[in-house]
Parts: structure tokens; sequence; C-alpha cells
């Protein structure tokens, strides 16, 4: 089991379950591959096919004739491979794993999972509004989905990367959807939220308010997924081995740290990489450099659920980690890339309802209507209730009931009794009471007794307070970005009074300083004050949380970041041997970036791979550049317009560049000036590295904000 460093002293009893290894959901997986190699290619049915080229037709002129039953069937199977995508989150991308709980996890839960030494896992990244095949870095949420294979079923944690929502109440969700998505009669914009009806509606429901700051931020376009946090969202409980219940709130926290890219960079990855997440996901996953965060909780005792200045059951609120610390209670990795990205990543079926005993849901209004949908909508993708039988949803540990039949239903249950109670099949499946380990599920005893009701409660009223909260968290370059997004976004919107309202009637509760920016650079008069009502304004705690910035968990060492290495023939092998060697060590990942995939001839002879050219690895892909000496190759690398541009995007992409000897020609011959902060020029690497590294542990020189902003590429 892995010890938290930052909890020595909490520790509740653990304990170990030998019998549950990592790769038990991989060994699960096993039984439903299929390998081909040294098959012969077959008909479903299983006949040999002679000609996988050629109808069977009438005469080699002729029309086919029907009896081709093996071209019906493949054309059959081939017309009907597709299923309706997710209503949201459709573009996605998962990875295997496993999560080890820390010892205190026991402590507050008695659930499986938090016992057993290890549990198998599969996570989906998503973004929300795009479709399946839309952009990876488009501004938006993105979800962050985990299936625990727990010994005791499968536990789903279904949260984002961002720890609110837009709406407080699930009865909204279809209306916040369809206004979300790409627009009824023309089906624009895609993977974007710049546009009418979007804004038309957060403009009309303030509840919004803070959850449209947070994707207005960085946040909304990670770097990496490894880079990124994960929230539960919602309140929830966990309930111990003596029936004790506590809310809790879920973090994932990266422990690569957490970083973004920046607007311009994100856009041009539409073009340049639509892919870029998955394929880094991917890749890294593939050269075992594993993704790793550990899972926190916020513990609230029940006695104090009503202690704080908002709602613990509204959605759109957080609780500040200054006033609940997050504890660390476990750790995910990930570290296998799926076999098939339908059977996998499209077919799994995620459900906040899918919960274990030691584990309960609250009566936040929002997690309640997600308990039908998510049930509801696998119906419709998935094809009927028997989803759960698809490889990648069922269970690890057994699992028996009297549900029959059905569309496409695998099992084929045995004997008579397919009800309960039975005497016919010896009583079985039966119950299990409930019980501090392996015992059945139980739901919390809440004691519920009111009056039904239509409406919300007055504790769920301050939609502002916490927007000013995350605002005075930002750091002045992340506050330049919002104002920034909400400008550009609001820029898209046709309808002026749309615009108005945002800036009149939101931003000035939220801000004075961002409704004035945004209001100049749209040419709307901003209101002297606030012009929410008082209770929508709200009174609660609005002085800096430092989790809330971006920059407060940068990565600050240059594990798993990406440099470009740039380099013709003629380099100097010395030197990039020498980097690459430096920069591996550090855990960074070095790529070799030249005007063509032909191997290089180094100045003394020796031979080096291209990596990829100048525009296969564009700048926007990598973190941070070195341009390596070499007389002839600077030569050479001057005279490629390309290599020229790819020093100046990374310079207005806040990159550090470094250039080791002659490689400070190609510098200058790009306008980039060495006496600025983050550009780095010496004679030998050793001159040139340290302060590198420094620059990428803070992800981007930021001290070049404002100069980078005057350049045109
Ligand atoms: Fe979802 N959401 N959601 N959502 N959601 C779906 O379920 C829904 C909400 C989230 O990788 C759908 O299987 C309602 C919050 C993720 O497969 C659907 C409400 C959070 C994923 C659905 C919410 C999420 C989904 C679409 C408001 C963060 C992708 C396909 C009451 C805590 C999971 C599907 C994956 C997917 C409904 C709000 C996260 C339609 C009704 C809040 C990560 O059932």
């Amino acid at each position: 089991m892995s010890k938290n460093p930052h909890t020595e002293s909490n520790r509740g009893p653990a304990s170990a379950n030998p019998e549950l290894k990592r790769d038990s959901k991989s060994k699960d997986l096993a039984r439903d591959r299929m390998d081909a190699t040294d098959q012969d290619l077959r008909t479903n049915q299983g006949v040999r096919i002679a000609d996988n080229h050629n109808q069977l037709k009438a005469g080699e002129r002729g029309p086919t004739l029907m009896e081709d039953f093996i071209f019906r069937e493949k054309m059959n199977h081939f017309d009907n491979e597709r299923i309706p995508e997710r209503i949201v989150h459709a573009r996605g991308a998962a990875a295997h794993g496993y999560f080890e709980p820390y010892e205190n996890a026991a402590r507050y839960s008695k659930a499986a999972v938090f016992r057993d030494a290890v549990t198998p896992v599969f996570t989906r990244f998503s973004t929300v509004q795009g479709s399946r095949g839309s952009n990876d870095t488009v501004r938006d949420v993105r979800g962050f989905a985990t299936k625990f294979y727990t010994s005791e079923g499968n536990w789903d944690l279904v949260g984002n990367n961002m720890p609110v929502f837009f709406i407080q109440d699930a009865m909204k969700f279809p209306d916040f959807v369809h206004a979300v998505k790409p627009e009824p009669h023309n089906e624009i914009p895609q993977g974007q939220s710049a546009h009418d009806t979007l804004w038309d509606f957060v403009s009309l429901m303030p509840e919004t308010a803070h959850m449209i700051l947070w994707t207005m931020s960085d946040r909304a376009f990670p770097r990496h997924y490894r880079f990124m946090e994960g929230f539960g969202v919602h309140t929830f409980r966990l309930v111990d081995a003596e029936g004790k219940s506590r809310f809790v709130k879920f973090h994932w926290k990266p422990i690569a740290g957490t970083c973004s890219l920046i607007w311009d960079e994100a856009q041009l990855l539409w073009g340049r990489d639509p892919d870029f997440n998955r394929r880094e996901m991917w890749k890294d996953i593939q050269n075992g450099d594993v993704l790793e965060w550990e899972l926190g909780i916020q513990v609230v005792e029940e006695e104090d659920e009503m202690s704080f200045d908002y709602d613990i059951l509204d959605a759109t609120k957080i609780i500040p980690e200054e006033e609940v610390p997050v504890e660390m209670i476990g750790k995910l990795t990930l570290n296998r890339n799926p076999d098939n990205y339908f059977a996998e990543t499209e077919q799994v079926a995620f459900s906040p309802g899918h919960i274990v005993p030691g584990i309960d849901f609250s009566n936040d209004p929002l997690l309640q209507g997600r308990l039908f949908s998510y049930l509801d909508t696998q119906m419709l993708r998935l094809g009927g209730p028997n989803f759960h039988e698809i490889p990648i949803n069922r269970p690890v540990c057994p699992f028996a009931n009297n549900q029959r039949d059905s569309m496409h239903r695998q099992t084929i249950n045995t004997g008579q009794a397919s009800y309960e109670p039975n005497s016919i099949d010896g009583g079985h499946p039966s119950e299990t009471a409930p019980g501090p380990e392996r015992g059945g599920f139980e739901s919390v005893n809440e004691k519920v007794d009111a009056h039904k009701i239509r409406g919300r409660s007055d504790s769920f009223q301050d939609h502002y307070s916490q927007a000013r909260l995350f605002w005075n968290s930002q750091t002045d370059v992340e506050k330049e970005h919002i104002i920034e997004a909400y400008t550009f976004e609001l820029s898209k919107v046709e309808r002026p009074y749309i615009r108005e309202r945002i800036i009149q009637w939101m931003l000035p509760n939220i801000s004075m300083d961002l409704a004035q920016a945004v209001g100049e650079m749209h040419g709307v008069e901003v209101p002297d004050g606030p012009t929410a009502s008082e209770e929508e304004y709200g009174r609660g705690r609005t002085e800096k949380s430092e989790p809330l910035s971006l920059m407060a968990r940068l990565p600050g060492d240059i594990k798993h970041r990406k440099v470009a290495i740039l380099a013709a023939d003629g380099v100097d092998a010395g030197e990039i041997t020498e980097l690459k060697d430096k920069l591996t060590e550090g855990g960074a990942m070095a790529f070799v970036i030249a005007p063509s995939m032909a191997p290089l001839k180094a100045a003394n002879g020796e031979t080096i791979e291209s990596d990829a050219m100048l525009n296969g690895l564009p700048s926007v892909t990598m973190d941070a550049v070195i341009v390596a000496g070499g007389e002839e190759s600077i030569k050479r690398l001057r005279k490629s317009g390309l290599s020229l541009y790819y020093l100046q995007e990374a310079y207005k992409h806040l990159k550090v560049i470094a250039a080791v000897s002659q490689g400070s020609e190609l510098m200058e011959a790009a306008g980039l000036d060495s006496s600025e902060e983050g550009v780095i020029v010496g004679e030998r690497v050793e001159d040139v590295f340290g302060e590198f590294c420094e620059y990428l542990g803070q992800h981007r020189v930021w001290a070049r904000n404002d100069k980078a902003n005057e350049m045109p590429a």
C-alpha cells in the first residue's frame, strides 16, 4: 500500500486484499480479446472467404446477385457500425490503470476500494460540447470519469476538471445543453461556446456566473490531461465501518502539477493537431510515462452541514480549501492504453449512480437528477439494459441476479428460478445483510420529513460571492486571459442585447475591473457598481484562495515536458547527445526537429535521426525550444522560414528558448533578443541548461507576457 507523505500522522486501519491484483480487469477483458494473427478470413458464420475483392455477379460485367451472402453480410455490418454518440462528452480518450488507497482512507469509508491494496480502473477524459470528431483543445470543460472495478462492484466517479457546475437543478440541464451545443438551425459552432444561444442562456441565468468564469479561465484548455485537476463536483457521502456518514467532496490532484495551454496556442492546435490531448496521453503511456493523481477528500461532519455561508448541496459552490483542507486518501495511475477505441472508450458507460457500500449520495438536486439520466441515456446509446455485459462495463467481482433477457443478452442464465424468494434453485441468488465489510448496500438512514415542493432553497440564492472569490484568486496574467476570453466570446455573439446583458448585468457583480475591461473592448457602458439583488450578489467569503489559481501548483520541474531541439545537416552531434541525455535525465522528452525526415548528417560525420519535421511537431505541440549549434546547421535553418517561425511562435507563447553556440545566430535572425527573460544563449550546453530548466519548471516565461502580445506570429 502506498504511503501518503502528506498525512503521515493521520492513518486509519488498512487491510490488503491479496487476491485482487491491479490487472484483474485486464485479465477479465482477455476472454473477449480477439487476435487475428495466423487466422483465415471468414464470415461471421465462420465460412472461409476465397475472394474479398469482388461481388458475385451475373457475368464479369453483369449485376450483383442477391445470393451473395458474403457481400451482404460485410456491407450490412458496415452500414450499422455507428451508434449514437454521447449527447454530451461525445469526444473522449481513455486509459486503464489502478488505484491504491492510503492507509487513512478506510477511516472514512468501509468501501473495499479504500481497503483493498489495489483496484483496477478505467478513466475517460472528454470535452463536453463538441461531437465525437471535434477538436481536443477547444475552450470547454473536460470530463474526468473513473470506473473503479472494486471487489464489491463498480464505483464510478464521474467528475469534471472544474469543481462547480453551470446550473443548480437537473431540471435545467436539457436547457443548458441545448443552449451550449451547436445551434439547431445550422449546427454551428462546433466545439465552441462563443455563440448567441449559450450567452443568451447564461445572461438570463445568474447561477451560471461562477462556472462560466472557470470556463473563461485557462483551465478550459489543459496542456495535457496529466496536468489537469479533477473534481467530483457534488457533495457525496462516505460511510465508515460503524455506519457513520460524513459529507465529502472528491478532488483529483495531479502529481505532475497544473498547467494549461494559452488561447492562441489552443486555437492553432485545432488545425495542427486536433488530437493533441489524446495523442499525448496515448504516446506517453506507450513510452511508459504514466499519468498520476492523488485522490483527495474534503470531509464535512454531518453536524457541520449548515455551518457554511453557502449550501454544500449547491453544485455551483466549492468548499474553499482554507475552510476544509483536502486530505489525500489514495493514488491513481493510468498506465495502459485500450486495445480498441470503440470496444472500450466508446462503449464504457459511466453513471454517478454506480456506487458501492461505503459511498452514498447527498441531496444535491443536480446529482439527484443525474442518477436518472446516465442509466437512461445508455438505453439508446448502447441499445438496451444489457450494457453492463459489455466487457468494459462488467464488474470484476462475481454478480448474479434475476434480471433477464432483452436486446443482445450475452449471459446464459441456467436454472429454473428467475425470481426471489425461490426454493427451486436453493434460494439463490440471495440477499446479503448490510455489514461493516462485504455487506449488502444500505442507504444512509437519513430522515426526510417534508412537504413536496417544486422550488429551491433560499440557501441557493447567492450566485456571485464565489465568482468574486475565483476572480480575486487569479494572478494578473490569469485575469488578463479571462478578460480576453470574455471579450473574444462576446465578440462572436451577434445580438448586441445579449452582449450588453453580460457586460452590464453579470460582470459588474463579479468584478468592476472585469466589467470595465470587457465593456471598453465592446464599447458598452458599464454601470457604476454591482447590479444584482442583494441575495444574488451574496455576502460569502471572497478573499483570495490560493489553490484556485493554476499557478499555485505549477510543475516546478521539467518532468513530462516536451522539448524541441532544432537541427539540420551539419549540427553539432555532441551537443545533441548532451542535450538529450540531460533532458531525459530530468524526465523530459527531447525531439530532434529538422527541415526534413532524412537522417541528419552531423558536422563530425555521425548520423542523427530526425524525430519530426518543423511543421510535423510545430512549436505549439512543444513546451520549450533549444537551438543546437553547428555552423552549417544554422546556415540551413536560417534559410527556412519555418524554423524562424518556430522560434517566434514559441516566443509569443511565452516558452523558454535556448540556443547553444552558433544557435544564437538563428535567434538573432528570428529577431529574438537574448537580453530578455527566457531567451537564453550560451557557448556550451551547461551554460544554458540550468536557467532553461528553471523557466520550464514555471511552465512559461510569464514576465514576457506584455512584450509577446506585440508579436505578429
Ligand atoms: Fe453529465 N452526462 N450530466 N455531468 N457527464 C453525461 O451520460 C447529465 C454533470 C459528466 O466519459 C451523459 O453516458 C445531467 C456534472 C461526464 O462517458 C448524460 C447533468 C458532471 C460525462 C449526462 C449532468 C458531469 C457525462 C451523456 C445535470 C461533473 C462523460 C452520456 C443534472 C460532476 C462520461 C452519458 C463518459 C456524461 C447527464 C451534469 C460529468 C446525458 C442530466 C455536474 C464526465 O447522461
